[in-house]
């Protein structure tokens, strides 16, 4: 980890605390002990198949959790601004584009246990005074995204399918469309929030939504395959119902942050494939020929 440096070495920038959200007392001894200036709320099960899955553990961790952590900082009385990330899942079955103004429509355990983290972190904000923001962040991706998500699994697939050791990719909804931003843009809308004057819930999102089968189809023929060939669509990916399309209109962001995202999404989809291909000893060139290799 970059970040991370010796914690016997004076320039020391991360210290790591150990912490859950099941547990207030915890929380209440870290806030206590640390005195923060500013906190950011970005743990979750944030998995939406899986929370069909464990619908309670993901009210627990996402909705209480978020509770949890805001009567530790009031009881702890710290004069600190406070960060919750809120979902574009919220918006659910709301027709895009979605903004700060759009009806939450929730569709899934994970989308409603962030409603009530979202409506609990506006309460403390009014009921308290607490500098308390949410970021209502659309779907942000980077080579580092969790290997259960769309976009990586797919980047993950190309060069073992190149290497010859999967044979297939197995996916779920090809025709759900999602607004894809690269997750360092996002971070940096994240601090402006924070950093802002007033307290306020924004919507952060390229404004451009693309089909998962777009995502595929570009990032196969970034190294010359043919998606058909290895694409097989298997109903256990399929939710118990999904979201046709969320697509950010993020303008206040834009006028009153000054935010702008600087990658676009065939800038995303190349550094998840190229380096996936690095990870994996090949790049986009050599991909090209090591399927030529593969292919008769
Ligand atoms: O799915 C479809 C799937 O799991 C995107 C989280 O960070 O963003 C993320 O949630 C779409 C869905 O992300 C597969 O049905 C097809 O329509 O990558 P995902 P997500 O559910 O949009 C929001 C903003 C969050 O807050 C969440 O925490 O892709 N899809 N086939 C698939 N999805 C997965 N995971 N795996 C498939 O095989």
């Amino acid at each position: 980890m970059h970040l991370y440096q010796d914690p016997h070495d004076e320039d020391v920038r991360l210290f790591l605390h150990y912490g859950d959200l099941t547990s207030s007392s915890l929380l209440a001894r870290l806030i206590t002990k640390i005195e923060p200036s500013e906190v950011y709320n970005l743990a979750a099960q944030s998995h939406v198949r899986v929370s069909f899955d464990i619908p309670e553990y993901t009210g627990d961790v996402v909705g209480l959790g978020t509770t949890r952590l805001l009567e530790a900082i009031r009881e702890a009385a710290v004069p600190c601004r406070f960060y919750q990330a809120s979902s574009s899942e919220m918006f659910g079955a709301s027709s895009p584009p979605q903004s700060e103004t759009t009806p939450f429509q929730p569709r899934s355990p994970y989308a409603i246990a962030k409603l009530y983290a979202h409506w609990t972190t506006v309460n403390y904000r009014e009921s308290y005074g607490l500098h308390a923001s949410t970021g209502i962040l659309f779907n942000h991706e980077s080579p580092r995204r969790g290997e259960t998500f769309v976009t990586r699994k797919v980047a993950m697939a190309i060069p073992r399918i190149l290497h010859g050791t999967q044979d297939f990719l197995y996916l779920g909804n090809l025709e759900a469309r999602r607004d894809w931003g690269h997750a360092r843009d996002y971070m940096k809308a994240v601090v402006k929030i924070v950093r802002h004057g007033t307290a306020d819930d924004w919507v952060i999102g390229t404004g451009e939504d693309h089909s998962v089968l777009e995502f595929v189809e570009g990032a196969f023929t970034l190294v010359g395959l043919d998606w058909e060939k290895y694409v097989r669509v298997d109903p256990r990916y399929f939710r118990p119902v999904d979201i046709d399309v969320l697509r950010a209109d993020a303008s206040k962001a834009r006028t009153e942050l000054g935010w702008v995202p600087e990658v676009g999404f065939q800038a995303l989809l190349h550094e998840m494939v190229e380096a996936e291909m690095r990870q994996s000893g090949l790049s986009l060139v050599t991909g090209m020929s090591a399927r030529e290799d593969r292919t008769p």
